[in-house]
């Protein structure tokens, strides 16, 4: 294996469409994203020989609907006291927010070149000190939720109408500080606040149900003063309407509850405990590489059936 250098970043600078774009060109676009993110992400992580590619992979297609098309945010000003707030609490997956940030221009593409090296600002875990963009230093579970809860807190002192949204992860919603600010979010009824739970079922070494269950998740959330809404965290569509709708009710903080699978779409690692914190040696990544190209055709060819049967004909769709 050789040192992740130039040449493995492959990734283009997507940027953002109009915010007039249709719904489905909207989605085409987060779904290109994900698809590069990705592509990237395991040569990130191949090539600095560690990372969290499981966790990386199910919270992709949150990051890239956020970034591509929700978040109100802007690289060229990334300071704006009215920008929507993004925090990733699931800390571990630094190396998808990384590629999620140089693919819509926070951070240049080569500076993914240095992930994980020494004196490298992309960390295993993000600081919001080294990279534009980030907005918390996280990394020890549990502490995101609360962060989050500040800020909407803030904007809602100030009579803003800015959002804030973050993503945890399931494992992560045993740690206790998440429930105390939770509470707070529904006394403050910071109905601008979006928690969004990337609900993978699996966390470092087991499931979480034999960890420490969290079932039932929505009951619980709903009693902690939350509304609920429960998601395909892998449906660009679903998460596109969701997230850019909330508050889903007045005066009520949202509860995303995003079922995803760790590792997906790969065949060997999506939900697969052994993927938390596995490197993917020479052969498995270019398995992966080849299964990401394949779905890709795949879905052209859906897009053009789909197309086809959509479009009436001058003789009523009939062939000639
Ligand atoms: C307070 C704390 N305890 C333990 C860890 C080590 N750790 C990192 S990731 C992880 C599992 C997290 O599982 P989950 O929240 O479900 O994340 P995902 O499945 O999305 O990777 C653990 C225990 C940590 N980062 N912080
Ligand atoms: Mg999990």
């Amino acid at each position: 294996m050789t040192a992740l250098a130039p040449e493995h970043i492959t990734l283009s600078a997507l940027g953002r469409l109009s915010p007039h774009a249709s719904r489905a060109d909207q989605i085409a676009h987060i779904a290109e994203a994900a698809r590069q993110i990705r592509l990237q992400d395991l040569k990130l992580v191949h090539y600095a020989n560690a990372g969290h590619i499981g966790g990386d992979f199910s919270a992709i297609d949150v990051l890239a609907t956020l970034y591509g098309a929700v978040l109100n945010i802007d690289p060229d000003n990334p300071d704006d006291p009215e920008r929507d707030r993004f925090i990733l609490s699931k800390g571990h997956v630094a190396g998808a927010l990384y590629t999620t940030l140089a693919a819509f221009g926070f951070l240049p593409v080569e500076d993914l070149a240095t992930f994980l090296k020494p004196l490298s600002k992309l960390n295993g875990h993000p600081n919001r000190n080294y990279v534009r963009g980030v907005e918390a230093n996280t990394g020890p579970l549990g502490h995101g939720l609360p962060i989050a809860v500040g800020h909407a807190l803030s904007a809602k002192l100030d009579v803003s109408q800015r959002r804030t949204y973050v993503l945890t992860g399931d494992g992560e919603l045993q740690e206790g500080s998440n429930w105390e600010a939770m509470m707070a979010a529904s006394q403050y009824e910071l109905d601008r606040l979006t928690v969004i739970v990337d609900r993978n079922r699996l966390q470092q070494g087991a499931t979480t149900r034999e960890t420490n269950d969290l079932d039932p998740l929505d009951k619980k959330a709903a009693a902690f003063g939350f509304a609920v809404v429960e998601v395909n965290g892998h449906d660009h569509g679903e998460l596109l309407d969701v997230l850019s709708a909330v508050p889903i009710r007045p005066g009520k903080p949202t509860f995303v509850i995003a079922h995803t699978h760790k590792g997906h779409p790969i065949s060997y690692m999506s939900n697969n405990v052994a993927w938390h914190h596995k490197v993917p040696n020479e052969a498995q990544l270019g398995q992966a590489l080849e299964e990401l190209d394949r779905l890709q055709a795949q879905q052209k060819q859906q897009e053009v059936a789909e197309a086809r049967t959509a479009t009436p004909t001058s003789n009523g769709g009939q062939q000639a």
